[in-house]
């Protein structure tokens, strides 16, 4: 695989050497391409010529792609957000960048059972949050109770976890307060638990103190980069405290990108 572009190395004797570094399971790796005893011309033109292949050549076998990701229909009116918070992200009107993430990434969440602290919510069914639809309409949207509630996704095996997709409630600018996500080997929470995420700056929902931004929900979703994390997880939490407008609790979906653990 061609991660570099190839180095020349001409010696002081007249040899010269064109080499790349390709990366292995081992690390990086020196691989001879061409060593020629050569005039210090000569040399020159096969830097030349082999700088021309490598900028010809296709690009190096994809590993990571975009995460392909399925966006609803935006939401336009509703009162403006009257929220002034010292840890609320300062907002991006530009579109989110493609997530770049290991080739072969799918939404592990999809369909998927869902458990929470509130099993009998307000309106709206728990199997919302992983069934796809991510519509604005209130008919997509499951309310949870007052104060700390969760949801919890069985992705059905330790996954390797690439990126969290969350909507809360986009048909308004809100901000969800205390949002926490972490992932588990165990339905409890007691095997190997991580802290993905974490927004309440000061421990009000009681789970520890946190750095993340809070922010105003979007039809884009909140996606929690994970990809460089090495999070692995069968089961993930995602935790929240009451919103800008009302102090109840809601999911629209939650997505969960990354691929069976090898
Ligand atoms: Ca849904
Ligand atoms: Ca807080």
């Amino acid at each position: 695989m061609l991660n570099n572009p190839p180095r020349f190395l001409v010696h002081k004797c007249g040899e010269m050497r064109v080499a790349i570094l390709v990366s292995t399971d081992e690390g990086m790796k020196e691989e001879i391409m061409v060593r020629y005893a050569v005039t210090p011309l000569g040399a020159l033109a096969i830097a030349a010529i082999a700088a021309l292949m490598f900028a010809a050549a296709p690009a190096a076998v994809a590993q990571e792609e975009a995460l392909k990701i399925e966006l609803p229909q935006p939401y336009f009116g509703g009162t403006p957000l009257d929220y002034f918070g010292e840890n609320l992200e300062e907002r991006s009107y530009k579109p989110r960048e493609p997530y770049m993430a290991p080739a072969g990434a799918t939404n592990l969440a999809a369909g998927k059972p869902v458990t929470s602290s509130d099993p009998d919510p307000n309106y709206g069914k728990l199997a919302f949050v992983t069934d796809g639809e991510k519509g604005y309409q209130q008919d997509y949207l499951v309310e949870l109770d007052t104060a700390v509630q969760w949801v919890q996704i069985d992705l059905g095996q330790v996954s390797d976890i690439y990126a969290i997709l969350v909507w809360h409630f986009h048909a308004a600018e809100r901000v969800y307060f205390d949002m926490v996500v972490k992932t588990a080997d165990d339905a409890e929470f007691t095997e190997n638990v991580q802290t993905v995420y974490n927004n309440d700056h000061d421990n009000s929902s009681g789970l520890g103190v946190g750095k993340d931004k809070e922010y105003v929900e979007t039809y884009e979703g909140r996606l929690i980069p994970l990809a460089d994390k090495g999070i692995k997880g069968r089961y993930v939490r995602l935790y929240t405290n009451g919103n800008t407008s009302d102090e109840t609790n809601h999911y629209v979906e939650v997505e969960v990108y990354g691929q069976p653990a090898k």
